[in-house]
């Protein structure tokens, strides 16, 4: 096993590396799995390593179907904002919701599950989309004495653009390991969360500069 180049004030957060959003599953990110041997590989250098898992109630708010007359990615207007409607996925406890068969898990020190209240989605692993319920995460970090953040995952413009943009909120020093992460790309989503996470002094790299 190569040595640990980045210890107690570093984590790498492997976002919603799960079937759901991988070939075959409900909301299949081009490419998804193509992610899980460069993440497993990246988590050996790392001594603190975090998963995040999507995990949505039946009937779930982001859910098209929960919405009678609309269809998966179309936009709607929530109490808490915008909100764009998904496929049925990662719905708590499903095939869909679980890892990746080969995402190596042993190791995580943390699960976050997000998305886990009925009527409010979460695509950022540190903070709901009312934008103020917290998911506990930033307060693990900051309790271990974290201060840089390592993201890769799916999907590069919605939970890993969000978290990272997040982290950068929480005063985390951020890093998106851009070729470790896969897009889901809708009306130029893709372009548009690489600006906001650049806006937000968010660092891109590819793996082989971690
Ligand atoms: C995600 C859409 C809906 C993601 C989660 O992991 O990027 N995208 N739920
Ligand atoms: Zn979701």
């Amino acid at each position: 096993m190569p040595l640990k180049r980045y210890g107690a004030d570093c984590a790498l957060l492997v976002v919603d590396v799960q079937n759901s959003f991988c070939p075959g599953g409900e909301l299949a990110v081009p490419g998804g799995d193509e992610v899980v041997p460069l993440i497993n590989h990246l988590s050996l250098l790392f001594e603190n390593v975090v998963l995040t898992q999507d995990w949505h109630p039946r009937g779930h708010i982001s859910f098209a179907s929960s919405h009678p007359g609309k269809q998966p990615f179309q936009n709607i207007d929530l109490p808490y904002g915008a909100q764009t409607l998904w496929p049925d996925h990662c719905v708590a406890g499903s095939h869909g919701a679980a890892f990746h068969a080969e995402l190596e898990t042993e190791r995580a020190r943390l699960i976050v599950r997000k998305g886990i209240h009925a009527a409010v989605d979460s695509y950022s692993a540190f903070v709901e989309a009312d934008r103020t319920t917290p998911t506990g995460l930033g307060g693990y970090l900051n309790t271990l004495g974290v201060k840089k953040v390592w993201l890769a995952g799916l999907a590069t413009d919605f939970c890993v653009a969000w978290s990272a943009i997040d982290a950068r909120a929480a005063g985390f020093e951020t890093f998106v390991v851009e070729d470790a992460c896969r897009a889901i790309d809708i009306d130029g989503s893709l372009a548009d969360a690489w600006m906001a996470m650049r806006q937000a002094g968010v660092k891109r790299l590819r793996s082989d500069e971690v």
